[in-house]
């Protein structure tokens, strides 16, 4: 029995745009045909995928009657039936329409910020109907190129008043579905509104439903924006906001490049699976391990569905390998915690009393700074793991 092989159980969903890809892009027109999206449902069944997403265009095209949509809708409800797949999210297409072109909920335009509230309800009523419990913004439009065309106060002001709205609608609906909020720093605006997943969390406290709404956090836009994806979702967890995740690849000071997980960054997609799976003891992540990634525009069919099984295998292979790094007794040796009751004591809430004995304490910085740590040697020993050098 193939121990990676994937199961229903590990949770793994792809989004119909992912192994959908045509393999468009900038430069050149679709290299492969497109695919029914139930049939996609189809091979991520046989592939041991767990999920399928969807924008709502992905599924049902711009401008279907009402009736086509039904139809529509009815065929892919059939399909997921017939392959045990499940909807865990959905979200709108609010970037391809030309309407988008200055943005969706920040546009300068009225008239396009009431089409995208529109369009969101329809999209979300649709992944309501297929099942989804988790809503994705991700606004790719809601940037600038001339920054002047907008105070970007404003703008936030916006997103607030249609995020706030939306939220209000699904609790006049009764839905039982959260939003999750989905940053990167550009592409394909100049420049994008809440660039990180840090902005993304200060922007839901200042929500009015805040605690239905959390993130996405994606690991190609965080490294986009040259910084730590495994502290940025370690942030999303501590404070209960990691809704959903978009799982990829990403070389660094490149465009969104939205690789097969694992590709590209190893120790980064070690550390990250380390953190989800809690091998080192800590609480999971119970949510899906969602891939918003494609294959290589080099890939014909085959090659998206190897693409598709690299991303779930890989995933796989490094919680095995973390795993054994966290039961290496050296590896949970080196790592234990540094106690000092009394101190931790001390330190553990201002008290006035507490406060002039911590202030009256010999700590000998010089005797502190000369301690250095095992950390060559515990980074070397993870990647002895990492290579299965080490077990
Ligand atoms: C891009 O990273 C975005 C869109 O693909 C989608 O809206 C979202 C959901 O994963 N990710
Ligand atoms: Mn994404
Ligand atoms: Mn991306």
């Amino acid at each position: 029995m193939d121990p990676f092989q994937p199961t229903r159980d590990d949770r793994f969903s792809f989004g119909l745009w992912t192994v959908g890809n045509p393999g468009r892009d900038p430069f050149g027109e679709p290299v492969r045909e497109s695919v029914k999206p139930t049939q996609l449902v189809a091979k991520l069944a046989e592939c041991g995928a767990w999920g399928v997403n969807l924008h709502d265009n992905d599924l049902v095209p711009f401008g279907a009657s009402a009736q086509e949509r039904d139809r529509i809708v009815a065929d892919f409800k059939s399909a997921l039936d017939d392959h045990g797949m499940v909807v865990p999210m959905a979200t709108t297409n609010l970037f391809s329409h030309p309407a988008f072109r200055d943005g969706a909920f920040t546009a300068n335009d009225p008239a396009v910020r009431a089409f995208a509230l529109q369009k969101s309800m329809d999209a979300i009523d649709l992944g309501v109907e297929l099942g989804a419990r988790t809503y994705v913004f991700w606004g790719g439009r809601e940037g600038s190129e001339a920054d002047a065309c907008r105070d970007p106060r404003e703008a936030l002001r916006r997103m607030r008043a249609a995020i706030d709205y939306l939220c209000a609608y699904v609790k006049d609906q009764g839905y039982d579905l959260v939003f999750a909020l989905e940053a990167k720093p550009n592409e394909p605006r100049g420049d994008i509104y809440l660039p990180t997943t840090g902005a993304m969390l200060a922007f839901i406290a200042s929500l009015e439903h805040g605690e239905m709404v959390g993130v996405n956090p994606e690991v190609a836009h965080e490294h986009m924006a040259g910084l730590s994806f495994v502290h940025a979702v370690a942030q999303a967890m501590e404070v209960d906001k990691l809704f959903h995740i978009d799982l990829n690849a990403q070389r660094i000071g490149r465009y969104d490049q939205d690789l097969r997980f694992g590709s590209e960054d190893l120790k980064q997609a070690f550390l990250l699976v380390r953190l989800l799976e809690g091998t080192s003891g800590t609480a999971r992540y119970e949510g899906p391990r969602h891939f918003d990634a494609h294959a290589y525009r080099s890939e014909d069919l085959e090659g998206v569905w190897d693409f598709a099984r690299g991303c779930m295998r890989t995933y796989k292979i490094l919680v095995e390998r973390a795993r054994a790094f966290d039961a290496d007794p050296e590896v949970q040796a080196l790592i234990a915690e540094e106690r000092d009751a009394k101190l931790e004591g001390l330190c553990a809430g201002y008290e006035r009393e507490r406060a002039t004995t911590l202030r009256g304490l010999d700590l000998d910085p010089a005797a502190l700074g000369r301690r250095g740590k095992q950390w060559e040697r515990l980074d070397q020993w993870m990647t002895e793991h990492m290579l299965g050098a080490r077990s």
